[in-house]
């Protein structure tokens, strides 16, 4: 009898690269099926989630935000990523990592561990596609990759700045990491770029901002552009807040703001973006419980594939 998948292929799978057909409702949920490991030896990006919630200023939930980006991906496993000439897993090693591990009931203790479980990854090599987790992650995992590649330009997609100040710098708080980046030199805001904003605040510490309204009055190509000019060829980090996409695309999410990007637009954006020099990116705020129909969760699985076709394109692909 004919075998017409091979299913499991997160314990499975012979190889880290490629892509074979797995029934899409069943099986054991890494993502995208790659498989899940720890042995980073010839590993060129490594998945990982980093379940942490308790910096969030309104709904928490974040926490299952990995296991729901897990699960959706297998909805779109099966085939090369649409609309992409080549598949990303024919010339990337990619694992499924899990999860950071951290003590809940030692919040201080959070932030170091994040770092220190970045830092592994890093050191073996490994470039890193993170999913949150509430969006404080991204300060820690900056840390860790601006020590590796030096002042990263920040392309942020969110409805928020995150630029609230922090000047004690004791606060674990999913508003403040980019005021700390700024200060601390993790990023350089003269050629960082924050997409999709629709909040107050009134200093944005030198990043430009291409705001929600200017996103849809201005269009697709004219952002694309500006980001482009931005960020140059300096070493980039992107990190995308799903919470920059309209509740209407985007529901499961802690702090929803109206008059987002539709979900259409942010994968354009990114697929424009080929041939910028990305070091390193995330997902997060993904909060699978306020969720309807795993929309957000999808959403979130396949703006992670435009980066890794982003990512493979630039260090493979074009080369
Ligand atoms: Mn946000």
């Amino acid at each position: 009898m004919d075998v017409p998948v091979q299913n499991d292929q997160a314990i499975t799978r012979d190889s880290l690269y490629g892509t074979a057909a797995e029934s899409t409702y069943a099986g054991i949920t890494s993502f995208m099926r790659r498989r899940y490991s720890r042995d980073l030896r010839g590993v060129d990006v490594a998945v990982s989630g980093v379940p942490f919630d308790t910096a969030t200023s309104n709904r928490p939930g974040a926490r299952f935000g990995p296991r729901g980006i897990r699960a959706a991906s297998t909805a779109i496993a099966w085939e090369r990523h649409w609309p992409w000439t080549f598949d990303p897993f024919d010339h990337l090693a990619v694992v499924d990592f899990g999860d950071c591990d951290f003590d809940y009931g030692s919040p201080q203790s959070v932030p170091e561990s994040i770092e220190a479980h970045a830092e592994h990854i890093l050191n073996a090599g490994s470039a890193m596609l993170t999913f949150g987790g509430d969006h404080f992650i991204t300060y820690p995992l900056l840390k860790a990759h601006a020590r590796k590649h030096g002042a990263l330009s920040l392309i942020h997609f969110d409805a928020h700045s995150d630029t609230w100040p922090d000047e004690d710098g004791k606060r674990i708080d999913h508003g403040t990491m980019f005021w700390h980046a700024a200060k601390e030199g993790l990023v350089d805001p003269s050629r960082s770029v924050q997409i999709g904003l629709r909040t107050t605040n009134d200093d944005h510490q030198g990043f430009q901002v291409l705001d929600a309204r200017q996103v849809h009055r201005r269009g697709v190509d004219a952002i694309v552009e500006a980001i482009r000019a931005r960020v140059g060829d300096n070493p980039v980090y992107l990190t995308f807040d799903i919470d920059c996409l309209d509740p209407a695309f985007a529901p499961g999410t802690g702090t929803p703001v109206c008059g987002g990007l539709s979900t259409a637009q942010a994968l354009d954006i990114l697929g424009g973006l080929r041939g910028i020099n990305l070091v390193g990116m995330d997902v997060v705020e993904v909060a699978p419980a306020y969720d309807n129909a795993e929309i957000t969760s999808l959403a979130a699985a396949t703006l992670a594939m435009e980066m890794l076709c982003l990512y493979a394109a630039k260090h493979k692909v074009d080369q």
